[in-house]
């Protein structure tokens, strides 16, 4: 091409840009909510704002490239989203613009997650179990915030601040418990989309206070106490040698319960003379599984004591 034809077709050029600028102003779309990155559960709305120099004649929302919505004709351009209904992940949300001169554009795509599952708690155990405290430990499928609630029934009564920060694997201290008592806990925790996951009833027993940390117990019940547990405290019934066979409760024992890791009730004996006996078994008569378990004794002067036996088969 010579110098001159570049030239004229230049000047050529300059008019027609002219021209179009005098066109009215194309569709302008964004999505207002929700926000980029947001994490949406349930029905949530979606909304947009638009407007066109030759005026908006329909707004529609877009998921994934796919219509999540008729085309709207008037403001405002709003619809409500089952995020369910869209399966759990990450989405793409557009909306899409159109004028009075038949012209489209699609506004910035807004990525969100959708997430309609809460998390799954695992491996819930208490750990370093003392005569004041204990750790609880769990795991979550999905990061997740974390609170352990806990008392002496099952109706808990305390519970531990909120830990917000969302992690996978967490262990959570509970302090000022009372010494040889049978703790009852559950886990909680919440996913980024504010879905909830609520551990089953789990308990443990707190041990007998240090020596030297002296309650100042009278000595007739603490006697009494002493003499209703079981001597030992780890039974490995499948060698079936006799030593540690069974647990075998002191005269002062006047009904025991044995409840596993989990609360669940394996053993229950009353008796007004000889030793309760407990020969590892459930009621079904299963030995029952190694794991630690708790037993819940009353004494002759209706006192409680707790003792925690380990079940090694
Ligand atoms: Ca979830």
């Amino acid at each position: 091409m010579s110098g001159a034809a570049a030239m004229l077709l230049l000047a050529l050029a300059g008019p027609a840009r002219a021209q179009e600028d005098a066109a009215p102003a194309l569709p302008l779309v964004v999505i207002m909510t929700p926000p980029a990155g947001a994490v949406v559960t349930g029905t949530t709305t979606v909304s947009a704002n638009a407007s066109a120099g030759a005026g908006v004649v329909s707004v529609q929302f877009l998921l994934d490239g796919v219509d999540l919505s008729p085309p709207l004709s008037a403001p405002p351009y709003t619809i409500v989203w089952n995020t369910a209904a869209s399966g759990d992940g990450m989405h793409a949300l557009a909306a899409v613009a159109r004028d009075g001169a038949g012209r489209a554009e699609t506004s910035p795509i807004v990525r969100v997650t959708s997430d309609n599952v809460p998390p799954a708690i695992d491996a819930v155990s208490a750990s370093g179990v003392g005569a004041d405290g204990a750790y609880i430990r769990w795991t979550t499928s999905e990061p997740a915030d974390s609170r352990v609630e806990y008392g002496m029934t099952e109706e808990y009564g305390e519970s531990t601040p909120l830990s917000s920060s969302r992690v996978l694997e967490r262990g959570v201290a509970l302090t000022g418990l009372a010494s040889e008592a049978l703790y009852h806990y559950r886990v909680w925790s919440r996913d980024a989309a504010g879905l909830v996951a609520v551990s089953p009833d789990h308990v443990f027993a707190t041990a007998e206070p240090a020596p030297g940390a002296s309650t100042a117990a009278a000595a007739g019940p603490a006697a009494a106490a002493l003499s209703a547990k079981a001597p030992q405290k780890f039974l490995s019934p499948a060698r079936a040698d006799g030593i540690n066979d069974e647990a075998v409760f002191g005269p002062d024992a006047r009904e025991v319960t044995i409840v596993d890791a989990r609360g669940r009730r394996v053993f229950r004996e009353t008796s007004s003379g000889p030793p309760i006996r407990w020969n590892v078994k459930d009621p079904s008569g299963r030995v029952v599984p190694s794991g630690a378990y708790i037993a819940v004794i009353t004494t002759r002067d209706s006192s409680r004591v707790y003792q925690t036996f380990a079940v090694v088969k």
